[in-house]
């Protein structure tokens, strides 16, 4: 049954991104989260190609101007002043020009970057425009590789729940409970103020990321030593699989390129990664898991992340039906799909930030992963599902799997590019 939308949703989708334009780079959402994010960029850029290719590439443009000279491109680059987030600038004490925060986040740019290439009009010209983004994207897929995964194990390791993009998922329950809080921060935070605090994070979540942000900071935020006193130090499914698609596409645009050598170091790490994946599924849960490497246990826990294999290319033809099937079965409990946290993993929490709420952006890329499978009747649900929680709910920064209501931020970013490129294009 085709859907009753409103006809100028994409007009709306677009207007988002304009009024969140601050001139090169898109803010996720106006006053919760008003710097560059990382993997929020190179994902609202492609929203932007749908109707100002310049103004994208753009967006990749700024994004690589907060790159460190070890290649790590930072979560958050604040390239102008604003009070309304905490931790600012000042709380992560790092050294660069623009001011950035001290971790990573995903890695989805180039995968992103291809795209744009993809799309362009003049191939020849965006493959120009391209060059020296390939050469810095290079760079930081090698600081994963290397810097984060200094044994060459094919694991590459998150230091912070940060990175993860999933910040609060139940995945890092247990490796924060090992770090013991040495500060007390609830007084500074903002996020409350924005959002209801039953969709955030406790107050002593807080006080845990924020004592990793601190030892950072105390080893003036060198990649090595981050990397060997981190109290956390976890391999997330989701960076995992991320990096594994973004090296395949990267090494797709080094080869038309020219870059022999880039090409040629993308397929090694791609290749140990691969190898590596086996050490995340369990047969058992009929899923793949994080892992704690400070400790070798995996996640109890089966989030949104579980899927990402299959966006990677990652999964066998066996373990792709075992994950529609760990899919389906989630899909039992929600009317909505995908939750961030599957309804059965205790500590699930349906409206609780990365808990179990849905983020269409995520679902465009776990449809995308059981397309490339031919699992076309669970991709095109994903799709209709995002289609109707934005349709009924607005560009909320995630919706409740069981009732669709709208949570967190309005007018988001990535939620309004996924329409423009997903959600709301009508299926072929
Ligand atoms: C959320 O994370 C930030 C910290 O990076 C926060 O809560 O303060 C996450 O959803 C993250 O994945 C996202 O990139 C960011 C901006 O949308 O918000």
């Amino acid at each position: 049954m085709p859907l009753d939308l409103p006809a100028d949703r994409a007009e709306e989708a677009r207007a988002i991104l304009r009024a969140n334009d601050r001139g090169g780079y898109t803010v996720p959402s106006a006053r919760m989260y008003p710097f560059q994010w990382n993997w929020d960029s190179p994902l609202t850029a492609i929203g932007w190609a749908t109707f100002d290719p310049d103004r994208a590439w753009r967006e990749f443009e700024s994004l690589v101007t907060g790159q460190w000279a070890d290649g790590m491109i930072p979560h958050i680059v604040f390239h102008a002043d604003s009070d309304g987030y905490y931790p600012g600038p000042d709380a992560w004490g790092t050294d660069h020009a623009p001011r950035t925060s001290g971790i990573s986040q995903p890695p989805v740019a180039a995968t992103c970057l291809r795209r744009l290439v993809d799309g362009a009009a003049d191939r020849q010209a965006a493959l120009a425009r391209a060059r020296p983004l390939v050469v810095k994207l290079a760079a930081w897929h090698r600081w994963w590789h290397e810097t984060r995964d200094p044994a060459g194990s094919g694991l590459v390791a998150a230091l912070h729940p940060w990175e993860t993009g999933r910040d609060n998922s139940v995945e890092w329950d247990a490796p924060l409970a090992a770090v013991e809080p040495r500060v007390d921060v609830a007084a500074l935070r903002k996020d409350i103020l924005h959002a209801d605090p039953s969709e955030r994070p406790t107050h002593d979540y807080y006080n845990r990321v924020m004592t990793i942000v601190e030892l950072g900071k105390s080893v003036g935020w060198n990649g090595t030593a981050f990397f060997a006193r981190s109290p956390l130090r976890v391999c997330d499914l989701g960076i995992q699989c991320l990096l594994l698609r973004a090296d395949e596409d990267l090494g797709v645009l080094a080869r038309e390129l020219d870059l022999a050598p880039v090409a040629t170091q993308l397929a090694a790490w791609r290749a140990r990664s691969l190898e590596a994946m086996a050490r995340l599924w369990n047969p058992a849960s009929g899923a793949y898991h994080s892992l704690d490497l400070l400790t070798d246990r995996l996640a109890r826990s089966v989030s949104v992340a579980a899927f990402l294999p299959l966006y990677a290319g990652a999964a066998s033809r066996a373990q792709a039906d075992t994950l529609a099937a760990t899919w389906r079965q989630a899909m039992t409990a929600c009317r909505f799909g995908t939750p961030s946290t599957m309804p059965s993993i205790p500590g699930f929490d349906p409206r609780r930030y990365w808990r179990g709420p849905v983020w269409p952006f995520m679902n465009r890329l776990v449809a995308d992963g059981f397309a490339r499978y031919g699992f076309a009747d669970i991709a095109e649900r994903l799709r209709r599902d995002t289609r109707e929680l934005v349709a009924q709910g607005g560009f909320r920064e995630y919706f409740d799997p069981f009732t669709g209501a709208g949570l967190g931020g309005k007018d988001f970013s990535w939620t309004a590019a996924a329409w423009l490129v997903w959600a709301g294009v009508d299926a072929a």
